[in-house]
């Protein structure tokens, strides 16, 4: 037994959860599989962002510091004390040099920052003159990708989700929307913009090497938001204009007497009211003005050279090396046919639509039949 000697003061509960926070938000930021880090510059516009930013919480940081050690040092300099008299500490107001001091410095501090801004901002909104440009449509819930690549106004390939460009050359992007706003965002490759209805809001980029690039929307757009992603798929220049050419080709036809075939009537009979597949739909020319309507679905000519399909969230084909990605190199090995038969069989279980049919894919109540047939037609869209 020793002396009578005070019980220890016991910390309230809440100081260990409370900090547990700090903790878990420091070890976040430590995942090294972190594809939408937005420090991990991958192309010119997103390296000018990064080198303002840099310098700019560094100046932050420093001024967090001095301002925190300055606040607590005054604090336990002139805490009360047993013997207080309770008169003040000698009083600096009015003290012109400290006042001039502390009101100029932050401005100058503040004028070097918005111009620094100012200067990266502008360079950002260059407009190469030679760049691929493409439109990018927001839709509730997917990206559609419009390429008019003879430039006579008419839109050569349409396409969804992965958005292919050409690496080490400047991509303006046209962004617009069908229905409510969404904001397109390549994290590695530029800042965010936003697709707004009836507005188009240029963007452009470029990647530094060829490979995959991820991105999310990033304004809230309803039930399906956040299934609502993209990738940028980088290609070397040659191999860019291999998907190019391929994808100006209509599809092959599959073999007469084939599942495939068996497929294809399904696809003409109850899909083609709303997906597109080049020269399957009778008058192209009508569905493009149906496709300007909310509700219009992801153009599926060449569905079978995509790395992934309903906004992203499902891998077409397996990610053969494991490297967490299916890149160009492993479209048309071996296809995800678990997925797609799931997608097939009842969209709106995988992915939220709208409940009254207005948006999104429908559950249309196939067989198993028609689903391997149409598994095996869709295949066939490369
Ligand atoms: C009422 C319109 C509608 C009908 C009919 C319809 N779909 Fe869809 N489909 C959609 C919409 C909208 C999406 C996009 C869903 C999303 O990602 O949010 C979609 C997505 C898909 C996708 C994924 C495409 C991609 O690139 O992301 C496939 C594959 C697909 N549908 C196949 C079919 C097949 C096969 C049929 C016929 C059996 C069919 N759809 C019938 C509206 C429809
Ligand atoms: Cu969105």
């Amino acid at each position: 037994m020793h002396g009578t000697r005070a019980p220890i003061a016991r910390r309230p509960r809440w100081t260990r959860p409370a900090l547990l926070a700090p903790v878990l938000l420091a070890l976040g930021a430590c995942a090294d599989n972190a594809p939408l880090d937005t420090l991990k510059p991958k192309g010119p516009e997103s390296r000018a962002i990064d080198n303002l930013s840099d310098p700019v919480f560094m100046i932050a940081g420093v001024v967090f510091v001095l301002v925190q050690v300055g606040v607590l040092y005054v604090a336990w300099r002139y805490r009360r004390r047993k013997d207080d008299d309770g008169s003040l500490p000698p009083q600096i107001h009015g003290n012109t040099k400290l006042e001039l001091g502390w009101t100029l410095l932050p401005a100058l501090l503040l004028a070097g920052v918005g111009g620094a801004s100012v200067l990266t901002i502008l360079d950002l909104d260059e407009k190469p003159d030679d760049a691929l440009e493409i439109t990018v449509v927001g839709q509730q819930w997917w990206w559609e990708y419009r390429y008019d690549v003879d430039g006579d106004g008419e839109d050569d390939i349409v396409t969804a989700n992965d958005l292919v460009i050409p690496a080490g050359e400047p991509v303006l992007m046209d962004i617009t929307s069908r229905d409510v706003i969404h904001s397109f965002w390549i994290p590695a490759l530029n800042g965010k913009r936003d697709a707004v209805p009836g507005r188009v809001h240029p963007l452009k980029f470029e990647a530094d090497e060829p490979g995959v690039y991820r991105g999310q929307c990033t304004e809230f757009c309803g039930l399906s938001h956040g299934y609502m992603r993209m990738r940028v798929i980088a290609l070397s220049p040659e191999d860019y204009a291999e998907w190019q050419d391929g994808q100006m080709d209509d599809p092959a036809l599959p073999e007469s007497g084939s599942l495939a075939a068996e497929g294809r009537e399904t696809f003409r009979t109850s899909c083609s009211q709303c997906h597109r597949v080049r020269g399957e739909n009778g008058n192209d020319d009508l569905f493009e003005g149906a496709a300007l309507l909310a509700g219009a679905a992801p153009d599926l000519t060449h569905f079978a050279s995509r790395g992934v399909f309903a906004g992203a969230i499902f891998e077409l084909w397996d990610d053969v090396d494991g490297s967490g990605e299916v890149e160009a190199d492993e479209v048309g090995e071996q296809l995800n046919v678990a997925d797609l038969e799931v997608w097939l069989r009842n969209p709106p279980a995988e992915k939220p639509m709208a409940p009254d049919g207005a948006r999104g894919m429908p559950n249309l109540g196939l067989t198993e039949e028609q689903i391997d047939a149409l598994v095996a037609y869709l295949e066939t869209l490369e």
